[in-house]
């Protein structure tokens, strides 16, 4: 047993400085360490992060996690070139190369790939359930599926990759932003749904938005329009989170709701829907619902299985198989989309499809351990999102 272990804490988590000293890496990484130091070898190399592959049916993702990236490479001796937060890769890209000598940032490759594979599966996971809801907001509602150590994380990632907001407060606090949050079924069971909706009311900041809660007791349609009555004009939307034993077909229960609360002027009353939604299931609800909270579909997405690669040794390119040697950048043409992978020392100029000039993908973000100003997660979130429009539609909708 490690003599630093910590028996007296009482979350099973790696702090910042063991995540800084190599402490969280694979001790394979520290025993290579050892045999190159003994060997007197300590190359000037470039690294490679990307995937071969990506989850499930997935033509794209976005990458996320780059900025705590950039925290770890901050004053080690290397320079580091990377897609920006928030953008799309295709597999095989290479959204991160790192140069410098190798035990600078080698013992760190479990962390920069935990950083990164993580949080660009939430990421895009987020873009995706944001594409399906074709418009109306997506909130993320997943934190308590995973450690709480990670919370933050996960909901940041979940905003810059689309999300319109996160539940959390410690992720809201990070982001700048209001969490959201509507009403738990505890407070309904303990006070009875009236009481819940008129307690709501009553204590509530006049800021958040009165939504509530009508799976708990009865019919979601007789409980929605009994809080429209009583709360009025106040009433924002109603949160449908049926459990799986009533749900049958949310989206002909979704309709008669929106009915009912029509058929009595209730018009202005959204409805928000949450627990076991994904983006198949937010395609199928689209015509009836206007929001969706959605928790384990993105908090639990696939992690991206990037790995890093060494592909250059002293200036000359080398990779193990099943790699492509040899520094690499993704060009994109700005003028018909075209990109595509080159060598960095024949890099593309032109678009071969229409001609035009091509930019690098890749961007310097740390210049001998400097690194450069990371954009907020608004800003992120707002590129992401403009990225987005231009991506064939992943549901194959008319
Ligand atoms: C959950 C809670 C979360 C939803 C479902 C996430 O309901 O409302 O926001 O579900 P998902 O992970 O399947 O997407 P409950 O567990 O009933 O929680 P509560 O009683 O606190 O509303």
């Amino acid at each position: 047993m490690s003599d630093r272990r910590r028996t007296d804490d009482a979350f099973h988590v790696a702090t910042e400085v063991d995540i800084r000293t190599g402490r969280v890496a694979d001790a394979y990484f520290g025993r290579g360490a050892q045999v190159l130091r003994d060997e007197g070898k300590n190359p000037q190399v470039v690294a490679e992060i990307r995937t071969s592959s990506l989850p499930r049916d997935w033509p794209w993702a976005v990458v996320a996690g780059l900025d705590e990236v950039l925290a770890l490479l901050s004053g080690r001796d290397v320079d580091a070139a990377a897609m920006g937060e928030g953008s799309l890769f295709f597999a095989e890209e290479p959204v991160l190369t790192i140069t410098g000598p190798y035990l600078e940032f080698g013992e760190l490759e479990t962390a920069l790939l935990g950083l990164l594979c993580q949080a660009s599966g939430i990421a895009t996971a987020a873009a995706r359930a944001k594409l399906a809801a074709d418009g109306r907001p997506v909130y993320s509602f997943g934190a308590r599926r995973m450690h709480p150590a990670i919370a933050p994380m996960i909901e940041r990632a979940a905003f810059v990759g689309g999300c319109d907001g996160v539940a959390t407060i410690a992720a809201a606090d990070l982001l700048g932003i209001q969490p959201i949050g509507t009403m738990a079924h505890a407070v309904v069971v303990i006070l009875g749904e009236e009481r819940a909706w008129r307690g709501f009311d009553r204590v509530m900041d006049k800021k958040v938005p009165r939504v509530a809660l009508v799976d708990t007791f009865q019919d979601e349609r007789t409980a929605a329009v009994a809080a429209a009555r009583i709360l009025g004009e106040h009433l924002a939307a109603v949160r449908l989170d049926t459990p799986a034993s009533r749900r049958g077909d949310l989206g002909a229960i979704l309709r008669e709701v929106r009915w009912e609360l029509d058929l009595r002027g209730f018009t202005e009353v959204r409805l928000f829907v949450s627990g076991g939604i994904d983006e198949r299931a937010i395609v199928e609800l689209n015509p009836f619902a206007d929001a969706y909270g959605v928790g384990t579909a993105i908090s639990n997405a696939p992690v991206i299985d990037f790995a890093m690669d060494v592909v250059e040794v002293d200036g000359q390119p080398r990779s193990k198989r099943g790699k492509l040697s040899g520094r690499k950048l993704v060009w994109v043409c700005p003028e018909c989309g075209n990109r595509g992978i080159s060598l960095w020392t024949k890099r593309a100029e032109h678009c071969p499809r229409c001609g035009h000039r091509v930019r690098s993908l890749l961007e310097r973000w740390v210049s001998q351990g400097r690194v450069k100003a990371h954009p907020s997660p608004r800003t992120i979130r707002e590129r992401t999102l403009a990225r987005l429009q231009g991506m064939p539609d992943p549901f194959e909708r008319t």
